[in-house]
């Protein structure tokens, strides 16, 4: 790993937003690819993160100040993805399911896809059924996507697909869902167009629903 990106990828770790806000300007500034700054830097820094809650070497605290440096960063990053992008007039509405506060998948996944061009109207966190069915008869998106991070929580995915078939909306709209719990099994069962399991896969299955 490049020097500047492990310093980068430490920082969000130790969560020190200022200095991976400071790192990430300077990376774009030296003329870094912004794909490898989020892939090597923040993702990997993110999934490392994980790693050590699971085995009990962080606890909550931590996760959320190495959290809030990352989302610092990503801000930073944004424009520079999007510059990258290829234009497109699809539309996704995107959101985390009800009673879900995890977004940074999300954010991602909403990010990469803003910067292969869609247009990306992003609903937040703990986004109910209801909530779902009004903006997707509002913007009238090619694309729903739908992030779930906790267990409990995505059986909420099928509860939003249960109201777009009760309002007859299923047919005009393709939902994409995904988050570490969700697999491809359950997107099928629930009946989803498609599973993502990282963000650039999502954008290669939304290129693909949308015949890109
Ligand atoms: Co929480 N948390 N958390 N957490 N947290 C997990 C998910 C957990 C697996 C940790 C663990 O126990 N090992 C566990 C869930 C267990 C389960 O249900 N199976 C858990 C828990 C239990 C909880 C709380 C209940 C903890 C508590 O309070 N006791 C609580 C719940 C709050 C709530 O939501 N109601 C909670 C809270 C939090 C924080 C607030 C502290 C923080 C979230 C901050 C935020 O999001 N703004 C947090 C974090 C950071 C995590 C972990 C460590 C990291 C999640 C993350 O951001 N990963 C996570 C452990 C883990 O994942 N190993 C954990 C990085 C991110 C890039 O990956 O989100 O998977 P991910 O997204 C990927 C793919 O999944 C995919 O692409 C993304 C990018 O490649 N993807 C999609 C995601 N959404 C997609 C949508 C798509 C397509 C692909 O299409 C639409």
């Amino acid at each position: 790993m490049d020097g500047n990106i492990k310093m980068l990828f430490d920082s969000v770790i130790s969560g020190e937003k200022t200095s991976v806000e400071k790192i990430v300007t300077e990376l774009i500034h030296n003329g870094v690819d912004p794909t490898i700054i989020l892939q090597d830097g923040l993702i990997a820094a993110m999934t490392e993160v994980g790693n050590r809650f699971e085995c009990g070497d962080f606890f909550v605290p931590e996760m959320l100040v190495a959290a809030r440096a990352m989302q610092g960063g990503l801000v930073i990053l944004k424009p520079h993805l999007i510059e990258k992008g290829i234009k497109s007039i699809s539309k996704v509405v995107i959101g985390t399911v009800k009673g879900d506060l995890h977004d940074i998948g999300k954010n991602l996944v909403a990010m990469m896809l803003e910067g292969a061009g869609f247009e990306i109207h992003d609903l937040g966190t703990d986004v109910s059924p209801d909530k779902f069915l009004a903006e997707v008869k509002n913007h009238q998106p090619e694309i729903l996507g739908m992030s779930a991070l906790l267990t409990t929580t995505m059986v909420n995915m099928k509860a939003t697909i249960d109201a777009l078939v009760e309002e007859g909306l299923r047919d005009k709209v393709k939902v994409i869902v995904g988050g570490a719990p969700v697999t491809q099994e359950y997107a099928m069962q629930i009946g989803a167009d498609g599973y993502g399991s990282d963000a650039s896969r999502a954008v290669n299955l939304v290129k693909s629903l949308v015949d890109i």
